[in-house]
């Protein structure tokens, strides 16, 4: 039993030292499509990789958009529809993709600066108090929303 103990010991000791893996979620691929038209909302997709525990997503902000929801995709009476979420669950070592067919984030009040190709940075902040700053590509509006209704 103590060589087991040891064992774990040596093994939280290895989890410590590693500056990443597992201790922080991780946010991937970034980006988003802007809208084609001022005062529409644009569209924010990306990659979140789960730590070692299980955690929540609470909140994207950034310094160039006024508001900034996470919304979930569904389709109701043959309709596509979106829906906010308070938070997004990320569990343990899970790895969940916003798309452009499913949830992604909404960019309400982008700055008019922000053109295709200006990054866009973005802080997303966990309920476990890990905070992520990415900085997202951005792309034209290409093929728009169209037929989502909120
Ligand atoms: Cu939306």
């Amino acid at each position: 039993m103590r060589s087991m103990q040891g064992v774990a010991l040596a093994l939280l000791a290895l989890a410590a030292c590693g500056s990443n893996d597992g201790a922080k979620p991780r946010v991937e691929d970034v980006w988003v499509r802007l809208a084609a038209v001022p005062d529409r909302p644009a569209a924010a997709y990306f990659t979140l990789k789960g730590a070692r525990a299980d955690d929540r997503l609470l909140r994207i902000d950034s310094a160039v958009v006024n508001k900034i929801e996470l919304h979930m995709v569904g389709m109701i009476g043959g309709l596509m529809t979106m829906r906010q979420m308070a938070d997004m669950p990320l569990p343990a070592g899970a790895t969940l993709k916003f798309e452009p067919t499913g949830n992604h984030a909404m960019l309400f009040g982008v700055d008019k600066q922000i053109t295709p190709g200006t990054g866009i940075p973005m802080l997303f902040t966990f309920k476990s108090g890990a905070r992520i700053e990415v900085e997202a590509k951005t792309v034209g509006a290409g093929d728009d929303m169209g037929g989502m209704h909120h």
